[in-house]
């Protein structure tokens, strides 16, 4: 249940936040898939509360467990999954399953399904009040992992796991999904949910698809939303027995180092240790939907796409280092931390526009994958494969460089001095192309080229003014 089923050698998911089904297929077949990505995350897929002014966060309270969002319908849905699994991407659901809606009046989804919220009646499940926790409480005490899981967070209706009925509800949703052919789930809020009733639910999953191209007797990837910095109740180590954690402590610590506020250097022994999970036991991020926008935790160091320059280094470490599996976060623009997608008037998710010329997406999406740096270090993580990192190198300060064995190599600079230095980079003799400079066209480089001498020896430029503190070079690009 840790294993993201990547076909062949992919690596990494992209989280394409709120885009719409079709979009998202057209995207694996026309990008990720000829690019390498391994998966996509797709936003929650059950029908939702429809909020006023259509905030992003209105798919966080469900009403039903119809497919059904502004996302598209479970046709358009199967479709998708089926488009993206012929391209050997994967798909990975946002299943929200702690809780359903709050109060609203009326009450009315996103596949025109109503409830009573008061009175916790949810005819289209149908879940009525017993199967929510009582008496209701709301979560203020995170010292406290009865009240946390218990109660309400944020005023969402609780649901009680350990009921069979409500475990069968849930499983049953799952089930459908596993058979449209998704690779795996991320369990959202499961930090509220006790341990043993996720273990009941996950134990009744069937296997992965056969009919959709897994082999036989494949587990569902599982990854769990558990915020864990220390100091609370509830430990992240308390869901590894059953899937991955999102370590948060991750993009909350990267994007500390990457602000400037801790030297580089000190990333030498990153990984294991530094209070983080185990590798296998973690899926990890700079930056995700909640904390981009100050929802969730890590606040002010969480580093975004509205900081490109430090934001492209941090996920390049990301991406060259080989702990954990890599998520790559792709927005829409926003100021208002509330407001949705790009919408047209009748509040129908607008498809995103990409440029021709250069790839980029336009009207409002941000489609960060898309950066040439970013896509570029997706490619750099596969070349590297599971090599471990070697000729680590660092100036006491602020630049640092390794390789991933004699696969790939990568330097950093985020001194106010130049990076100019002879480094032993691991690599083969021969001249790469520095993919965050340029990319070979025509079998020519169209950025920096770096010459490897015999003794493996390259000479690295970074000035300290460069748009991108990064030169990265792997054995797939050889000019
Ligand atoms: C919205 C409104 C609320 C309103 C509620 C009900 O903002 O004011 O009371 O609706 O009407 C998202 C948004 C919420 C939104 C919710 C439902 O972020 O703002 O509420 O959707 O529309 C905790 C949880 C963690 C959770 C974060 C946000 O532990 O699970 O809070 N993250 C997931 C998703 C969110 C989503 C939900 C859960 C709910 O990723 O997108 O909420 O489905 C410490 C603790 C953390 C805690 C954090 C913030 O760090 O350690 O555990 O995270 O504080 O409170
Ligand atoms: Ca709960």
């Amino acid at each position: 249940q840790k294993d993201p089923h990547y076909k062949d050698d992919r690596d990494t998911m992209v989280h394409l936040f709120e885009w719409k089904f079709d979009d998202i297929a057209d995207e694996c077949e026309r990008f990720l898939g000829p690019m390498g990505y391994g998966g996509v995350q797709v936003s929650p897929i059950n029908e939702n509360l429809i909020m006023r002014n259509r905030p992003w966060y209105e798919r966080y309270q469900p009403l039903s467990f119809k497919i059904n969002t502004r996302s598209g319908n479970e046709s358009s849905f199967a479709s998708m999954v089926k488009r993206c699994n012929a391209v050997d991407v994967r798909i990975y659901v946002d299943i929200v399953v702690n809780h359903m809606s709050g109060d609203a009046n009326p009450a009315v989804g996103t596949g025109g399904s109503t409830a009573n919220t008061s009175s916790r009646s949810y005819p289209a499940v149908p879940f009525s009040f017993a199967d929510f926790h009582q008496p209701v409480c709301s979560i203020s005490n995170y010292n406290n992992a009865t009240e946390v899981r218990n109660c309400e967070l944020s005023g969402l209706h609780d649901l009680d796991q350990s009921k069979e009925y409500v475990r069968s509800k849930i499983v049953e949703f799952i089930n459908r999904i596993i058979d449209l052919g998704v690779a795996g789930i991320r369990v959202d809020a499961a930090k509220h949910m006790w341990p043993q009733d996720l273990k009941v639910i996950y134990s009744r999953l069937n296997n992965l698809s056969v009919a959709h191209g897994f082999p036989a007797k494949s587990r569902l990837f599982i990854y769990q939303e558990v915020i864990d910095l220390g100091g609370e109740a509830i430990k992240k180590g308390e869901y590894t027995s059953l899937g991955r954690v999102i370590e948060f402590t991750f993009g909350i610590v990267l994007g500390n180092f990457f602000r400037g506020n801790e030297q580089l250097k000190f990333l030498k022994n990153w990984g294991n240790g530094w209070g983080l999970l185990p590798s296998e036991d973690a899926l990890v991020m700079i930056d995700n939907h909640d904390n981009q926008r100050g929802h969730g935790a890590g606040g002010a160091t969480i580093l975004t796409y509205k900081l490109p320059k430090q934001y492209k280094m941090a996920t390049a470490f990301e991406l060259a280092h080989p702990y954990g599996t890599t998520r790559v976060m792709s927005s829409f623009n926003f100021t208002d931390p509330s407001i949705g997608p790009p919408a047209d008037k009748n509040g129908s998710i607008l498809s995103p526009e990409i440029d021709p010329k250069t790839g980029t997406c336009k009207n409002g999406w941000i489609c960060e994958h898309r950066w040439h740096q970013i896509q570029q270090m997706v490619v750099f993580r596969l070349v590297a494969k599971n090599d471990p990192i070697n000729n680590w190198w660092d100036n006491d300060g602020d630049q640092i460089a390794f390789s991933r064995g004699s696969n790939a190599f990568i330097a950093l600079n985020n001194d106010d001095e130049d990076l100019k230095q002879s480094l032993v980079t691991g690599l083969p003799a021969g001249k790469y192309c520095d993919v965050i400079t340029g990319q070979v066209k025509n079998n020519k480089c169209t950025g920096k080229t770096v010459e490897v001498g015999k003794n493996g020896v390259a000479f690295v430029d970074i000035p300290a003014s460069a748009e991108d503190g990064v030169l990265a070079i792997h054995i797939g690009r050889q000019s």
